[in-house]
């Protein structure tokens, strides 16, 4: 009983926070109907005055199954650190040589790596120097606002403060300068946005394993 009066009452008092919240939907294709998996949404607000969500860090792990990454794109914040596990019956030698972080470890069957901290921001191309096939993108931000998209191409960001955003978005296949990089979205009070978009994509690879 009183457990359910202090349900209600801290619905009463959030519930005005709440409705100052807005939505944001961002559905990606590839201009021929096609969803795109594995797109990374980032967002900030066009307010350089507003106050950024504090971060915790997180720590995130990248299988690997069946001679692949698991999951292809991964996105991080600074602060974030990723934890490599080798799921497959065989070795694998994880190394990264880009300037955001750089790694390099063999992985026996059923083990994980250390964590890896992630400080910079930008994109981390991780390969296998016994399987060419296998790559993975840690994409890290220092955006209040990031998320990669699903199968469904779609990524959802709720809770955010009215006002207007920028909308960037990053896809390893994108071809340079064919789609915007960026868009403006304006989120109202307790609204609920769509933005479509359509980026111009490289055909796949036999070695992209999108969408897993
Ligand atoms: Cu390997």
């Amino acid at each position: 009983m009183r457990t359910g009066a202090r349900f209600i009452a801290a619905f009463v008092l959030l519930s005005p926070l709440w409705a100052l919240a807005g939505e944001l939907t961002v559905l990606i294709d590839d201009g021929h109907g096609h969803r795109v998996a594995d797109a990374v949404v980032t967002m900030r607000s066009s307010d350089p005055g507003r106050a950024i969500a504090s971060h915790s860090a997180v720590s995130r792990t990248i299988d690997q199954r069946d001679l692949a990454f698991v999951p292809y794109i991964e996105v991080f914040q600074p602060g974030d650190a990723v934890v490599f596990r080798n799921s497959d019956r065989t070795r694998h030698h994880v190394y990264s040589f880009s300037p955001a972080k750089q790694f390099e470890f063999v992985l026996a069957p059923g083990e994980s790596s250390k964590p890896q901290r992630l400080e910079k921001t930008g994109v981390v191309a991780v390969g296998c120097n016994i399987h060419d096939q296998m790559i993975a993108y840690l994409f890290v931000s220092d955006a209040p606002w990031v998320a990669r998209s699903g199968r469904d191409g779609r990524v959802d960001f709720k809770g955010l403060p009215p006002g207007a955003y920028v909308v960037d978005v990053w896809q390893p296949r994108m071809r340079p300068g064919r789609s915007p990089k960026s868009l403006t979205a304006v989120v109202a009070d307790a609204g609920s946005r769509t933005l479509a978009w359509s980026l111009s994509l490289s055909p796949p690879t036999d070695y992209d394993n999108s969408g897993y």
